[in-house]
């Protein structure tokens, strides 16, 4: 949305937390007003009656990565609903409805940008980015394999890794890359210094996410906590194996990625007696800094304020 309104956003950075919170919720109301139109274009398909059925389905509209992620994690709410997979006599059919919605970009892409001399770069970022999320999707998966937990598997360089590719690129460089895109900057130069600056903000993205799987509260986040069950290279579990004394580390090999409720609650609790939400806060102050600094350094055609937005956004966030 803030392709088609940058004053909203440029205006943002002067805004106290009450009017930037209205901003998000107009934002918000914007999208909604503009998501029947949407669900009606890809809807719409006169030609061929006879899928109605299908297109029905599509109106139940989710985001696809998603979908087919908590599948793969197993997990039981998202957005403060069940997830998709869970509702009843959905199942295992929210794999084909998640490749759907994938397709979903591509149509929309078509019908609304065809004509636009940005069309090919547009459609080849969302490929690259499916392409870029799918590896680190393996990744997260084979480092936590369900059937044999290996501590020593989680480390921070395998960490960066999995993140740079499963989070960062599609939920920070490709929605400000697509902007560029549209706004005719596609210079090889100015992409790269954003993806730069990009995947730094996505890193921060991705472990405010693993911490708050653990320790937020799943009525603001909307979503319940797996990832000590689902045996997860967590920045949470990285921190940990940094910090624990053998003993500790053994609490942590009998207790992690099962899914007991008590061993579940033995894992936070050996966070806790590390100081991980410590550890977090110090974290979090110091990557912000860091990121205001890279942004600090942009020269144009590139706004400073896209970036400082997504990280004041970020920042301090609970869902
Ligand atoms: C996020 O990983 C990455 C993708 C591609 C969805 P995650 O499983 O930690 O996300 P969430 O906590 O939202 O399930
Ligand atoms: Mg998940
Ligand atoms: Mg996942
Ligand atoms: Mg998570």
């Amino acid at each position: 949305a803030w392709t088609e309104e940058p004053r909203a956003h440029y205006s943002s950075l002067r805004m106290n937390g009450d009017q930037k919170l209205d901003a998000f919720m107009q934002e918000k109301q914007n999208f909604l007003q503009c998501f029947p139109a949407i669900i009606k274009v890809l809807t719409d398909d006169l030609e061929h009656p006879e899928i109605e059925e299908a297109l029905a389905r599509l109106k139940q509209l989710q985001t696809f990565f998603l979908v087919l992620d908590d599948i793969m994690d197993s997990s039981v709410t998202r957005r403060g609903q069940l997830c998709w997979y869970r509702k009843p006599g959905i199942g295992l059919d929210a794999i084909n409805d998640g490749l759907l919605i994938e397709m979903c970009i591509y149509r929309l892409l078509k019908h609304h940008c065809r004509e636009q001399p940005y069309y090919l770069n547009l459609t080849e970022l969302f490929l690259q980015s499916t392409y870029v999320t799918e590896i680190g999707q393996s990744l997260d998966l084979t480092t936590g394999p369900h059937d044999k937990v290996d501590l020593s598997g989680f480390t921070e360089k395998r960490y960066k890794t999995i993140v740079k590719h499963k989070t960062s690129f599609y939920t920070a460089y490709l929605p400000v890359a697509a902007g560029m895109y549209m706004a005719g900057i596609d210079g090889e130069r100015e992409h790269a210094t954003a993806k730069k600056i990009l995947l730094e903000i996505g890193e921060f993205f991705q472990i405010q996410d693993d911490y708050l799987d653990a320790f937020g509260d799943p009525s603001v986040t909307g979503k319940i906590g797996t990832d000590i069950q689902d045996n997860k290279c967590s920045w949470l579990v990285v921190q940990c194996l940094q910090r624990a004394s053998p003993e500790q580390r053994q609490v942590l090999q009998e207790n992690y990625g099962q899914k007991e409720a008590e061993k579940v609650a033995r894992v936070k609790a050996l966070y806790e007696e590390l100081d991980l939400p410590g550890v977090f806060s110090r974290y979090e102050e110091d990557s912000y800094r860091r990121i205001t600094g890279l942004i600090g350094d942009l020269s144009p055609p590139l706004p400073p304020s896209i970036f400082l937005e997504l990280a004041h956004n970020f920042y301090k966030r609970k869902k």
